[in-house]
Parts: structure tokens; sequence; C-alpha cells
């Protein structure tokens, strides 16, 4: 039986419409999660949105509604995105759901039946962007002289009757887990996760009494929860927690809760305590990727330098939005985009490199072929340059993916396409035709041979465009997977079926920079 994989993205605040970073952590969760379905895995993919806590609540406030419209609008405009940008969730989950409240309330009952809840007075700092107390000792100064979070957010001084979570129990274990290999990736928040704990913990209050847009605290009616308590259990609502479903049994604990560089706190030190104060399994990994800034910058609404994801798709493709962001960027580190970057990676790497590599061998075996690819046995250099790809292709890629290096095993990939169109220079196929045509042939079918490889490899991340490809090159539906890249008898069957390659559909057009762009 296929092997069960487990992955989520954080759950976005939908107190406004989805900006670059959640189209980001979304389409690295989705090129992880089809990888990993091509690899023959068995996978559970969830996303969703964050909608309870006083940010939502202000925010609906500010606008003269209730909080429960402004999230049904929003919330729309995630799943839109995600279903825009090819994500392919299993399920997107609202926290307003009843299942959600009911595996809220039941995860709060379990950790109250540990003994690990208590009642007493919240009196402290809070920043309503971050939904975080923060100790006094790690508040910065603004230019104003005013208070910040070490985000550089607006503090509050907040006093009120609170249940409090006895996080403080928890040090030894949750030291344990933060120094077992794996767990937490890349390994700098690791050291930063560690020191904050050995600093100490708190208690953490765990929930409201001044609002009520949140999930009722079971026996204390005028208490919310805490919006991150409600937040984390989302990963096993999904899952159809409290009951015994045959979905929590294969896919608890999750394999890889992915989020950004800022949440890392919440999911690696709060998440675990709550998790063994409810006896329940710790999720095997988590990996706080870094911010994508605009040009070097941050967006905001102040700089007026805000991207709608939606827009940059309509403008340069889907596919190519997806390369880009995982070619460009080291996944874990900071990244920059501009219309520019996209452009140039796209035209150098997807339109001349790839794009144009298969719109010459497939034109010219439509061409001088008459589209029939015809047997082959290929030796001497041929066979080098298949092997190149086939590394490239069965190894590299997959073995830089599993550790969520995207753009190291593209480089790899990209590395083979050029070995092809070098290839395809030095032998020459178009003078060949006359001067030495069973060459010629072989050429082609080298090349041929090495598009599948290729373009199989590449499905994570260009989903779309690969399928259009692999049509075009008579791959069946069914031998797309990644064990596919080790099968030696499909050209042989694709010749015997009598397949015959149509004049090709560039798949990869030239982009040009869009009029106003500099
Ligand atoms: O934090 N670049 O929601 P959120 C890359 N609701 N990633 C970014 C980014 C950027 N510029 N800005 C934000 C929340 N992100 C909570 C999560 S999970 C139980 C609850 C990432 O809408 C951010 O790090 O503020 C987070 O992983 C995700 O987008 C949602 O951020």
């Amino acid at each position: 039986m296929a092997e069960p994989f487990y992955i989520t993205t954080a759950i976005n605040y939908p107190n406004g419409r989805p900006h670059i970073g959640h189209a980001y952590e979304g389409i690295a969760a989705d090129v992880i999660a089809r990888f990993q379905r091509l690899r023959g895995r068995d996978v559970r993919f969830q996303t969703g949105t964050d909608e309870h806590g006083l940010k939502m609540a202000r925010k609906a406030d500010e606008q003269g509604r209730t909080p429960r419209d402004l999230a049904d609008e929003m919330s729309g405009y995630f799943r839109e995105m995600d279903e825009k940008l090819n994500i392919s969730f299993d399920r997107f989950i609202r926290t307003v759901e009843d299942d959600h409240h009911r595996a809220s309330q039941e995860i709060w009952r379990r950790m109250e039946a540990a003994g690990d809840l208590y009642l007493d007075r919240y009196e402290g700092w809070y920043s309503v962007r971050d939904e975080a107390y923060y100790d006094e000792s790690e508040l910065k100064v603004g230019n104003g002289g005013e208070k910040l979070s070490p985000q550089d957010t607006p503090v509050e001084w907040t006093v009120e009757e609170s249940w409090f979570f006895r996080l403080s129990k928890y040090e030894k274990p949750l030291l344990d887990l933060l120094r077992k290999p794996g767990f937490l990736e890349p390994a700098s928040r690791r050291n930063e996760m560690i020191a904050f704990v050995e600093g100490g913990l708190r208690d953490l209050s765990v929930s409201r009494t001044s609002f009520d847009w949140g999930v009722k605290v079971p026996g204390s009616d005028n208490h919310v929860m805490y919006v991150w308590v409600d937040a984390l259990t989302n990963y096993i609502t999904g899952l159809g927690f409290p009951d015994d479903t045959e979905e929590m049994r294969k896919f608890w604990p999750a394999n890889l809760h992915l989020i950004g560089k800022d949440i890392v706190r919440f999911h690696t030190i709060y998440w675990p305590a709550f998790l063994m104060s409810a006896d329940l399994p710790l999720p095997k990994s988590v990996f706080g990727h870094g911010f994508l800034l605009n040009r070097g910058q941050k967006e905001s609404k102040s700089l007026g330098n805000v991207t709608d994801p939606l827009a940059l798709a309509d403008e340069f493709g889907v596919d190519t939005l997806r390369y880009f962001l995982m070619r460009e960027v080291a996944f874990g580190q900071d990244g920059s985009y501009s219309p520019e970057a996209i452009v140039t990676r796209a035209n150098a790497e997807l339109a001349n490199s790839f794009g144009n590599l298969a719109q010459r061998t497939l034109s010219m075996i439509a061409k001088n072929m008459d589209g029939a690819i015809g047997d082959f046995e290929p030796a001497g250099e041929d066979k080098a340059l298949l092997q190149t790809v086939q590394d490239a292709c069965a190894q590299d890629l997959p073995r830089e993916f599993e550790r969520l290096a995207f753009s190291v095993g593209i480089e790899a990939w990209i590395k083979a396409v050029y070995a092809c169109n070098q290839y395809v220079d030095e032998q020459a196929p178009w003078t060949l035709r006359k001067t030495d045509p069973e060459r010629m042939k072989a050429v082609l079918q080298t090349l041929f041979m090495c598009l599948r490889d290729l373009a199989i490899a590449i499905q994570p991340v260009v989903p779309e465009k690969a399928a259009i490809l692999l049509e075009q090159l008579g791959v069946p539906s069914d031998e797309r997977g990644y064990d596919a890249l080790g099968d030696h008898g499909w050209y042989q069957r694709l010749v015997a079926s009598g397949f015959t390659v149509a004049k090709p559909i560039p798949v990869f057009p030239r982009l040009e920079l869009p009029a106003g762009e500099d």
C-alpha cells in the first residue's frame, strides 16, 4: 500500500485579499504535494483560512460589517487564488466551520483533563497584527518612542481574565523535540527556537474575554479561545478529529507543516505542547520558509507596492509564475521578485531553452520523419546524453526536492536541458537532413527520449505545461510518475502503438515586459 504523506500550509488570515506571500507558500506546498504523488505516495494536502481573533474582529468593525461577513468574502478570494494557481488541495478548511469548533473544543477538554489549564488574569503586551503575546523583554522601541513587537508591529497593554496553559511544564520535552534532527528546518530557525525555550517559558494565555469572535471555551461561556489555539487545531480537524476516522489514523501525525518564518514559534513550541498535553502524536517536521520581497522591499499598503498574485499569473502565466518562484529563491531564505526578473528567467530557461528544445525537436520529427519516431537503440554520444538527462531527472531533481531544495533541483534539471541544446547545436540535424538522414533520425530520436524524461521530472513545478508537452509526446497519463523514469520499455511500446508526432504548438512562448515596466 502507498505510504501516506500529509502536508499542510499555514491557514491564512482573510482580513484582506491574498498577497504574493500567500501565493508563494501555496505554490511551494503544491509542488511538494504533486512531487510526492508522482513518487507514488498517498498524499493528503490541506490549506485554508484562519478566520477568528481580534485582527479579524477589528478589521470587520472598521468596515462596519460583521466578522463573519468579512471572512466569507475574503476566504472566497483565497480559495479562488488556490484554484487559479492550480493548488491541488484535498481540503480547504475554514475555521468557522462546525467540525472545527467541535475539534477545538475537544482538544481544549483534553488539555483541561490533563490539568494543564487554569484561570487567572493576563496582564501584558499583545500585538493584534501578529495575534501574539510578547514579554516586555522581547519588545523594541520605534522611532516615535512607541513599543513594537519583534516583528515591528504595534503592541497594546492588555489586562483581562484569561485561561492559562501550562507551557512551562513542557520545556524539557520541547527542547528534546527541537533538537531532534529534521524536526525543524532550516537549521537557523532551530537555533532561534532552542534559545527561546532555554530562556524559560511562561505559561500562555489561551482565552480572551474582551471580544467574542472565536471558538467558545467549553464551560466558560464568556471566554473565546485565543485564536492560535483554534488555528493550530485545523490540522487535525481536517482529518476528522476527534472521531476515530480512517484519515486520522492514516495521516496523523503530519509529515510536514509548511509555514513562513514569522510563525515558527507557534508551530514548534505552542502546537507540540498542546498536542503533548492532549496526548496526541507530534508532527514529523516543520519547515519555515523565507519571505518574498518586492524588489527587495516588504510589500505594504503605505508603500503602495502590494502585488495581486492573480494579476501576476494573468500577466505571465500560472506555470511561469510557479517556475519563477521555485527557481529564483533558495527555499528557506528570503527572496525578491519583480516583473523583469520573472521575464528574464522565464525567457532564458523556459522559452529559449526548454520550450525551444521541445519545439525544434518535435517540428523536425513532424516535418522530416512524417511524425513517426521509429525503432531506436541509442549508442555512443546519444546514449551519453540520455544518461545525463536520466541522472538529472531520476536522481538529482528528486533528491533535492525531497529535502525541499527546489532551486537546486531545478538547476540540475535546467543543466540537462542545456546539455540537450548543446547537443542539438553540435549535431545540427537540419544539416544532417541532407548529408546523413539516418544520423538525423538518431539525433531526433535521442532528443525525443530526453524530452520525455525532462517533462516528467518538471511536472510538480509546471503541471499544466508539462501535461501539454507529455500529450504531444504521446506519454500515456498513467505512465507519468517518477517510477516511469526507470522504465526502459516505454519507447518501444510507443513505437508499437503507431504514435506519430503532430506539428507542435509552442509550450513556452517568449514573454515581453509589459508596457510601462522598466
Ligand atoms: O500567520 N512571503 O496568517 P497570515 C512569504 N493565520 N510568506 C509570507 C509572506 C511573505 N511576504 N507574508 C506572509 C498567519 N507569509 C496565521 C497562520 S497557521 C495555524 C495560522 C506567510 O495570513 C506566513 O509566514 O499572516 C504564513 O505562513 C502564511 O503566509 C499566512 O500568513
